[in-house]
């Protein structure tokens, strides 16, 4: 196999570990903390978890251990999209529970939350975990989107770890994942399976994220190779000043992604998607507001710009929301059958107009012809509009290309405009893990099993204190039902994590509201560069400015 010096050299890489974790499981015993309930439905919750609900929250200390010694046999899975330091959790892990006994086993299975379901697995050894050790991706056993939810799927899980002798499981994911989790731990204890379940947190959106998670792992590393990307194209830009690049970051829902990357670049323009639903903004206003740049900036002599788009802002525009809900509803069932049928656009684009509300209609009519077909012809299997596949890089350069050329008529804008397009999406979800990330990821890992090995079950790793140096951190465990309220999901009443979307009246969005109107006007750009990962502190181990801002270390 062909090995980049780069990872050659990131195998040698000692991850940090929290301060109380570094001398292993006999120096390790745990400080509990207050009962705990959930942050909403406290009832409900509790009837739901009658047997992992409001237990307390611990952190780890130095001092004697006291947990039962037992021969662990672990299973791990990897949950939804890549984020880099996967492997370092998985690695953790392993190390902990190979340095407490070396008779522990530790499985992962294949493909996701799929292969605990289909029982497809291996067995980690040293020679196997040695190469995906600091290293991006999930390869190491692969992630997948199934969702572990139903009685059933639970039942064959407990068969399953019956067969191997599984004392735990340790499932990797994001808010969902983490959610399904808490319900598997509830199974497993109210059918007496011995089987614990410990949850980590992981996603490169930056949404699972609340008063016991500081991050979400990836999403530092993520955000650094975006903010890379996007500071090599301002100094491109900035260098012809001849193109406004529209770049489209990743972030299913939430903003956190494209606003820490413009913390770190000082874009011209960063559109935040709870800001637009909050002022209820619509497309046109939108595109106004960017015209409005591109056109200040014309008059200073620079036809050029940065502007970044957040992945799911479309869907926070209200006018828009409601157009996709018309469009899922005139395509339900046999119609879309009859719209398929029709031989030309114009056929097509005749059944929308008859099919929609005047005001659905007059927000489609302001659509490019692209973006109208995209609408109408990429559907997920249910039929619905696939919100997340639609250019809107393309979308909102269109729209503002459109209001200059009004501008232009009017006689009040005399620019050029010309754009260039980007989508940052799977670049970031596989890079090597910055040195926080791989630090962070294998204290998650480790800090699992000494939850594992206390007896824990519905916990989540929780490692804090993370503006701080990794020495400081402190390690410990947060019952997965303190995070959850009741949603509306699919027509029922459901027990979720709360998804955290962008605070308008938190730090970083403050910082940015300041400056913004600035960075549209001047061309005030900042340059992250590449992570570095060897090299002073200062450079490779800070974390986001994201946090720092929530943490008050910047101002
Ligand atoms: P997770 O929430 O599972 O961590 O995934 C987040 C994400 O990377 C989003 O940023 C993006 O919208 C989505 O996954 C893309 O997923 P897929 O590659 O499965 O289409």
């Amino acid at each position: 196999m062909n090995i980049s010096p780069l990872q050659t050299a990131r195998y040698e890489y000692m991850p940090k570990l929290p301060g109380m974790l570094r001398n292993g499981i006999s120096e390790i015993c745990v400080k509990e903390g207050n009962d705990t309930q959930s942050v909403a439905d406290q009832e409900k919750i509790a009837a739901l978890f009658p047997n992992t609900y409001g237990k307390k929250e611990i952190t780890f200390e130095k001092g004697a251990n006291t947990s039962v010694s037992k021969k662990q046999a672990v299973g791990v899975i990897l949950s939804g999209g890549q984020a880099p330091g996967g492997h370092n959790v998985v690695c953790g892990l392993y190390d902990a529970l190979k340095a407490t006994d070396k008779e522990n086993v530790l499985y992962g299975f294949k493909g996701g939350p799929s292969g605990l379901l289909e029982d497809s697995y291996i067995e980690f050894d040293d020679a196997y975990i040695n190469m995906f050790r600091n290293t991006g991706g999930f390869d190491i056993i692969g992630s997948g989107r199934t969702k572990l939810e139903t009685e059933e799927q639970f039942a064959v899980a407990a068969e399953v770890c019956k067969k191997h002798g599984i004392t735990a499981i340790v499932i990797i994911g994001g808010d969902d994942s983490n959610t399904n989790a808490a319900v598997l731990a509830e199974y497993m204890a109210a059918h007496n399976t011995g089987v614990q379940v410990i949850g980590c947190p992981k996603t490169i959106d930056g949404d699972l994220k609340n008063e016991d998670i500081e991050i979400s792992f990836g999403f530092d590393t993520a955000t650094k190779t975006y903010s890379e990307l996007i500071g090599n194209i301002e100094r491109d830009c900035n260098s012809a000043k001849k193109y406004w690049h529209f770049i489209k970051v990743m972030g299913r829902s939430a903003s956190h992604v494209a606003l820490e990357c413009a913390l770190e670049t000082q874009p011209n323009i960063c559109l935040i998607s709870e800001e637009v639903e909050a002022k209820k903004m619509s497309l046109s206003q939108i595109a106004d507001q960017i015209a409005d740049a591109v056109e200040k900036r014309a008059a200073k002599g620079m036809n050029f710009g940065v502007a970044v788009i957040p992945e799911g802002v479309v869907e926070f525009v209200p006018e828009f929301k409601a157009l996709i809900a018309e469009i899922n509803e005139l395509l339900a069932g046999a119609k879309a059958d009859e719209f398929n049928a029709l031989a030309s656009w114009e056929e097509k684009y005749a059944f929308i107009e008859n099919g929609l509300s005047g005001d659905a209609m007059a927000v489609f009519a302001i659509l490019p012809q692209n973006i109208q077909q995209q609408l109408f012809l990429e559907r997920d299997p249910h039929g619905n509009v696939q919100v997340s596949l639609i250019e809107s890089e393309k979308l909102f350069a269109a729209m503002v290309a459109d209001k200059l050329a009004q501008r232009k008529a009017a006689g009040t804008y005399k620019g050029k405009f010309s754009a260039q397009y980007h989508f940052f999406g799977y670049e970031g979800r596989c890079a090597f893990p910055s040195n926080f990330d791989a630090d962070y990821c294998y204290s998650l890992g480790y800090n699992a099993f000494m939850l594992i090995q206390y007896g824990f079950t519905g916990y989540l790793s929780k490692v804090s204190n993370l503006s701080r140096p990794a020495e400081e951190w402190i390690a410990g465990g947060m019952p997965i039902t303190k995070m959850m309220n009741m949603e509306r999901r699919h027509g029922e009443d459901k027990p979720v994590i709360r998804k955290a979307l962008v605070e308008l009246d938190g730090a970083p969005f403050r910082y940015f509201e300041e400056r913004r109107d600035t960075w549209a006007v001047e061309t005030c750009y900042t340059f992250p560069g590449a992570i570095q990962y060897f090299g002073p502190a200062s450079v490779c181990d800070i974390t986001t400015r994201t946090l720092a801002l929530e943490k008050g270390m910047l101002k």
